[in-house]
């Protein structure tokens, strides 16, 4: 299991932080996902056998958010 941090841009509410959750753990690979209001921070859990950070940082701008550089 791998585990990535993400800055992103675009999180103003605790709707935002169930989107961005959902919208992440629906993916496959992804085992869990966990945003921080505070930090606009994104915890990923995933496979790297199934899922790679690009597809990742791509399920967060669909969402409707950005990835921070
Ligand atoms: Mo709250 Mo977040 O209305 O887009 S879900 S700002």
């Amino acid at each position: 299991m791998e585990r990535v941090e993400i800055r992103v841009e675009g999180m103003t509410c605790g709707g935002c932080v169930n989107s961005i959750q959902n919208a992440l753990t629906n993916r496959e690979g992804i085992t869990s996902a966990a945003a921080d209001l505070d930090s606009s921070m994104v915890t990923v859990e995933f496979d790297a056998g199934v899922i790679q950070q690009d597809a990742i940082e791509q399920a967060i701008t669909d969402a409707g958010f950005s990835v921070a550089a």
